[in-house]
């Protein structure tokens, strides 16, 4: 297919003037050099507290927990606000986004963020980013109140932040497509419409986490306000129970919806690097239909050690998590394969790190898949294999795609001579991450727990490969971030 059909096939798009289009190309660049920067400081925290457990580095078990949490709330934050930068450069070519309210968001953001690092570092805060009631409210000491309090306020902001974005996207998807139904592609997989195999991927994906990540924010709102009355009023006891629930279903779908925010990267990029359009199908419609309930109905893998959950909510989430993220994952997949099989696909950073996200994020699903059978889950519950599934996925898969799209942009589509910066940058990377999911995985399967700050003899060598690792994925970085701020900021807006 020559270059100007590829053109003409994409669907419609807004017209923006070019002041307008320059305006979002500053505050998307924005949000991924504040993703690169916080994403490298996170990593030399998570470095650190391998080193920590490997007894290289003398870290007091209370700074630990205080950094377990910073790098928890920390990676998710950016991973959440990075791939937003992803999905909104791309979403605003097809429906009119407002500039300014993805602005208000980036703003709300660091507020959130300024508050959560003043609760971790000045309330010393260690209760993990997961907040689990009681514990913010049951410190013996180690931190305050006001210090927990803090730390659920600036999650709630930086939530509210995202709400607004989200009612934006909203706004303009039913503007331009009537209702979410059209904008998902369901009249089309029920027949209602023709099938129209250039309906834009990422309006469908957006769709989608529009719905589920505002469903989400919206219970962990709830939750967060639950907890804060009950810190401060101590009669007030909401259900442990229920509270668990909310948070997981929350945390889980947070994290997830990044990733299917990332992806359109994927849909949108490869592309243009191999010169062939990304179709939508039935098929297509049908796997993003169904994630957007099973992103949702899965959350219970997070509890199947609670024995007072209801037998079929167990039930259906070890059924569901089977088959979670299976469609999409296979769709895109197998989508990215045939664009690529035979394409004489242009290598260079961003073609590399795109094409390695797809392998990243089907092998971590794998070691997922497997603990989510809860007669496994038993065993491997609360051991290392845990960070090992999600930081396979995570550094393998969403991060090659945030990375892949802000190379993209940074040195478009050309072939040209790749700068040494990118390829020592993207092998460290490349083999650190492995090495960091796979030492994970490995402590995990011999029943290393997690969130233990001081390890035991037999277990400090998975710690001291888990060090090396972490500081292959952290040079690479490294060599990425110098990259980014050196060229982004200047870097033309790359022609389709
Ligand atoms: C150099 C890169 C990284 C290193 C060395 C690293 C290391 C660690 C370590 C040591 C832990 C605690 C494990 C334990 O329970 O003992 C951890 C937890 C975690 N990491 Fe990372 N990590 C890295 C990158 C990332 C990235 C990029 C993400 C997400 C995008 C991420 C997400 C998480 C999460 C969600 C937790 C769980 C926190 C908790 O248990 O409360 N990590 N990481
Ligand atoms: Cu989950």
């Amino acid at each position: 297919m020559s270059a100007t059909t590829l053109d003409t096939a994409v669907s419609k798009r807004v017209d923006y003037s070019e002041a307008e289009n320059q305006a979002a190309l500053v505050a998307v660049k924005a949000h991924l050099i504040t993703g690169f920067l916080v994403f490298l400081l996170m990593m030399l925290a998570g470095a650190a507290m391998r080193a920590a457990q490997s007894n290289m580095m003398p870290v007091e078990a209370g700074l630990f927990y205080q950094i377990l949490t910073l790098h928890g709330v920390g990676v998710v934050g950016t991973a959440g606000i990075a791939s937003t930068g992803v999905l909104w450069y791309f979403l605003r070519q097809y429906v009119p986004l407002s500039t300014k309210i993805f602005w208000l968001n980036f703003g709300v953001f660091l507020a959130g963020v300024v508050i959560i690092l003043g609760s971790i570092f000045i309330g010393k805060y260690g209760g993990g980013w997961t907040f689990l009631y009681p514990l913010p409210g049951i410190s013996l000491g180690a931190w305050s109140t006001g210090a927990a309090a803090a730390f659920l306020l600036g999650l709630l902001i930086i939530g509210t932040g995202f709400l607004i974005l989200y009612l934006d996207m909203g706004r303009a998807i039913l503007s331009q497509y009537g209702n979410f139904g059209r904008a998902l592609g369901l009249t089309q997989l029920f027949g209602k419409e023709p099938v129209n195999p250039y309906h834009p991927a990422t309006v469908v994906a957006g769709t989608m986490v529009l719905i589920v990540n505002f469903i989400g924010i919206a219970v962990g709102a709830v939750v967060l306000v639950m907890m804060l009355v009950n810190l401060y009023n101590p009669e007030f006891k909401p259900d442990a129970l229920l509270v668990k629930n909310l948070i997981y279903f929350f945390g889980h779908v947070f994290i997830n919806a990044t990733i299917y925010a990332s992806v359109v990267a994927v849909y949108e990029l490869l592309p243009r690097y191999t010169g062939r359009p990304y179709k939508t199908s039935k098929v297509f419609y049908a796997a993003w239909f169904a994630i957007v309930f099973m992103v949702m109905a899965v959350y219970p893998h997070h509890l199947f050690m609670d024995a007072p959950m209801p037998m079929w909510a167990m039930i259906t989430a070890q059924v569901l998590s089977y088959g979670s993220g299976i469609p999409v994952l296979v769709v895109t997949g197998y989508g990215a394969l045939m664009l690529v099989y035979r394409s004489g696909i242009q290598w260079n950073t961003a073609s590399k790190l795109l094409i390695l996200s797809m392998f990243g994020w089907a092998a971590g699903v794998i070691p997922a898949i497997i603990d989510a059978m809860v007669s496994v889950n038993r065993v491997l519950h609360n051991t290392l294999w845990v960070p090992g599934h999600f930081h396979f996925y995570l550094l393998l898969g969403l991060l090659p795609m945030i990375f892949g799209f802000t190379f993209y942009l940074l040195n478009g589509k050309k072939e040209g001579k790749t700068p040494l910066t990118e390829k020592l940058g993207f092998y460290s990377y490349l083999i650190g991450g492995l090495l960091l999911a796979l030492t994970f995985l490995g402590s995990g399967a011999h029943s290393i727990p997690r969130r233990w700050a001081v390890h035991m003899e037999e277990w400090v060598p998975y710690a001291q490969w888990g060090t090396l690792a972490a500081t292959l994925v952290v040079l690479g970085v490294l060599l990425f971030t110098i990259r980014v701020l050196t060229a982004l900021p200047k870097a033309p807006e790359p022609s389709v």
